[in-house]
């Protein structure tokens, strides 16, 4: 999943996040990312953002949806507020990729139907998991070889 924030303490809001999403019943966090430093997307008057990418196993009975209520839950815990689409938030908890499933509801969209475009989100996955494919065989290379951004360090520029 994807972490961002570019409210408050930005990387105490992402350590107390993966803290939270570790201590769910049946998910642990297994790998993740450094964090970056991301100039906004989609809505470019903001605070650069924190972004992390984390992979998670989870026990065969937990299901997609049973993942995405639990990070919403995490979310409004934190202290997430929802108003504007894009908008500044305390933290966003986004699920990218759940095995090779494909699941288009009104709920949840996964693969994540913007990851492919932001670089925010290629980097630090492309850290953690470098020989990633997305379910239509695409590999993580691939799609970044077609987007333009530019890192330096901890800093992506889109
Ligand atoms: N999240 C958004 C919109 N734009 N830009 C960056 N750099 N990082 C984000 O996490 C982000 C964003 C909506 O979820
Ligand atoms: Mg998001
Ligand atoms: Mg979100």
């Amino acid at each position: 999943m994807c972490l961002g924030s570019n409210m408050g303490d930005t990387d105490a809001n992402l350590a107390n996040a993966i803290a939270a999403i570790d201590s769910l019943e049946g998910v642990s966090v297994s790998e993740t990312s450094s964090i970056f430093r991301t100039e906004p997307q989609e809505k470019k008057d903001q605070s650069w953002f924190a972004n992390q990418v984390v992979s998670v196993i989870c026990s065969e009975y937990v299901t997609a949806y049973d993942l995405l209520n639990n990070l919403l839950k995490i979310e409004n815990t934190l202290g997430r507020v929802r108003d504007e689409r894009f908008g500044p938030r305390v933290i966003d908890l986004d699920v990218l990729l759940f095995g090779n499933n494909v699941i288009e509801s009104e709920d949840l969209i996964v693969p994540h139907p913007r990851m492919t475009e932001r670089a925010f989100v290629l980097v630090p996955l492309q850290e953690i998991a470098p020989q990633l494919q997305f379910p239509d065989g695409r590999g993580l290379e691939d799609v970044l070889a077609n987007l333009e951004y530019r890192v330096d360090a901890d800093q992506i520029w889109q």
